[in-house]
């Protein structure tokens, strides 16, 4: 049984209430382990560490954090094969992709942010022949709120945490009650990377108990959180009138448009990863397929046949789709794909649960392609986040940016063309936060990362994150020339 603990003050407590919460295995459907059910008492300890730690983390010198940033990086590639096991065991994911897209990725993010904050300046302002000069001070806002979602464990929480202390503050951390392993394996290893205690505490719990506790904590100055669009309202509610600055990285239905004159290999290569990457639990995926319709039914025709020989199987072994996160996720995707037929939708391939021999008690899913009828349908609208996408023609690019746009979220897109006149009029019109073209989930740390509409306010990602994460103070000195 693994056994989890909180990370407060820089030591691994339980909660203090002693109560815990089952973890389970997605791939058997077993309990494999125990969390902590934190509450409000373990976020006010939590919170009172990082307040403590905060004057004197916020003093440190850039190259100082910058310095212990690089070591926590170093130590996640090398306990890379740990951590992965442990993603793959808590998410269902494969273990292959844990080890080439999550474990990197939260290195990536801790690096980056180690070389980002020894070059993020600010700006002054002299206002000639008046004897004054403005600069602008970028100060830490202080102690601060770190919440992720399950679908991309370690890669989002490091996502928050690395920019946040970069930038001085000190932090209360909540991964998701359902992916708490890696989080807790972090713990250790910025331990051993001498991040003093206090500046990163990690609290374990469920959403309405600790997470809650964190986001109206009255000392908690900012709320950065990845996760569903509802959830992102609630918190909202919750914490803009404390006057928190808040990042919201929420959901997302984004198009995947296709015209005739595109590189066709690629795009299919490309598309097959953008559809079921993840099992489909990426925010970014291109769940809703649009195919210039004099290419539709070639591509239904490759698309189908490839998605139906995916493999699905356990993640400790070479499988493209592992198990699907939880029984109620697994349900939830169900009954989607039950609304889609109910609406005349047509299942191409998949639609079924897939029993794996050893694992029958697995959340297990077949990649599904359902051909639909109308852009404005139900599966075409709310995020189902699976292995399940939507196909249907469009004949114009008007036509196809109105169904692209369409959806209530506005998060990312691709547009697979040949045609650069094009695909500048597709980007500038398409409603998403990211447009990709000829490409998918290309990602350069320094760019503005986040969405629009009901996928979320603010940016995550380069100087955007390090501006979030610190308050501007306008300073104005007026002097004597003589
Ligand atoms: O998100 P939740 P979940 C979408 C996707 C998925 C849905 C729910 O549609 O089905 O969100 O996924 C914490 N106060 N995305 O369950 O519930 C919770 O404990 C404070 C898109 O993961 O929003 C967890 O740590 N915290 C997304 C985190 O919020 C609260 C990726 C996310 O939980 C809280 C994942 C509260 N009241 C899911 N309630 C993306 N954009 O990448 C919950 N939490």
């Amino acid at each position: 049984m693994l056994r989890i603990q909180n990370f407060i003050g820089g030591t691994f407590s339980d909660a203090a209430s002693q109560r815990c919460l089952d973890n389970i295995d997605p791939s058997s459907g077993e309990v494999y382990g125990a969390i902590p059910d934190s509450d409000q008492t373990d976020v006010g300890l939590a919170y009172k560490a990082a307040a403590e730690a905060f004057d004197s983390w916020r003093q440190t010198t850039l190259d100082q954090r910058s310095k212990i940033l690089l070591t926590i990086a170093d130590l996640i590639d090398e306990q890379a094969q740990e951590l992965a096991r442990a993603e793959s065991k808590d998410n269902g994911k494969p273990l292959k992709l844990a080890l080439s897209v999550d474990i990197p990725r939260a290195a990536a993010n801790f690096r980056f942010f180690g070389h980002a904050i020894t070059q993020f300046a600010s700006e002054s302002h002299e206002s000639t022949g008046q004897n004054t000069l403005n600069f602008t001070l970028r100060q830490p806002l202080g102690v601060v709120g770190c919440i992720s979602p399950w679908n991309l464990p370690l890669y989002l929480f490091t996502w928050k945490i690395a920019p946040a202390i970069a930038a001085g503050n000190t932090v209360v951390a909540k991964p998701s009650e359902v992916t708490p392993a890696t989080a807790y394996l972090l713990a250790e290893i910025v331990q051993k990377a001498g991040l003093p205690p206090g500046v990163l505490n990690i609290v374990h719990g469920t959403g309405n108990s600790a997470g809650q506790a964190i986001i109206e904590h009255p000392g908690i100055k900012a709320i950065s959180f990845t996760g569903g669009t509802k959830t992102g309202a609630h918190i909202a509610r919750t914490a803009a009138p404390m006057f928190k600055k808040l990042s919201l990285e929420l959901g997302g239905k984004n198009p995947n448009v296709i015209f005739a004159d595109c590189d066709y290999q690629k795009m299919l290569d490309v598309t097959i990863r953008s559809s079921f990457a993840n099992q489909g639990q990426i925010c970014l995926c291109g769940s809703r397929i649009f195919v210039e319709r004099s290419i539709f039914e070639k591509f239904k025709n490759d698309f189908v046949s490839r998605v139906a020989q995916l493999t699905v199987g356990h993640p400790a072994q070479d499988v493209y789709l592992g198990a699907i996160v939880s029984e109620d996720h697994r349900d939830k995707i169900l009954h989607y794909i039950a609304v889609a037929q109910e609406e005349g939708g047509r299942v191409l391939t998949g639609g079924h649960k897939v029993v794996v021999q050893g694992h029958e008690k697995g959340f297990y899913l077949a990649p599904t392609v359902i051909e639909v009828k109308r852009a404005d349908c139900r599966v075409n609208q709310e995020e189902i986040f699976g292995p399940v996408v939507t196909l249907m023609p469009f004949d114009g690019e008007q036509e196809v940016l109105n169904y692209a746009n369409d959806v209530p979220y506005g998060l990312s897109a691709s547009v697979w063309t040949s045609d650069l006149d094009r695909s500048m009029r597709m980007s500038q019109s398409i409603q998403a936060g990211i447009v990709w073209i000829n490409t998918w989930m290309n990602r350069d740390l320094r760019t503005p990362f986040g969405g629009i509409k009901a996928s979320g306010v603010g940016r995550e990602g380069g100087f955007e994150a390090l501006r979030f994460f610190t308050e501007a103070k306008n300073v104005c000195i007026n002097y004597k020339t003589t």
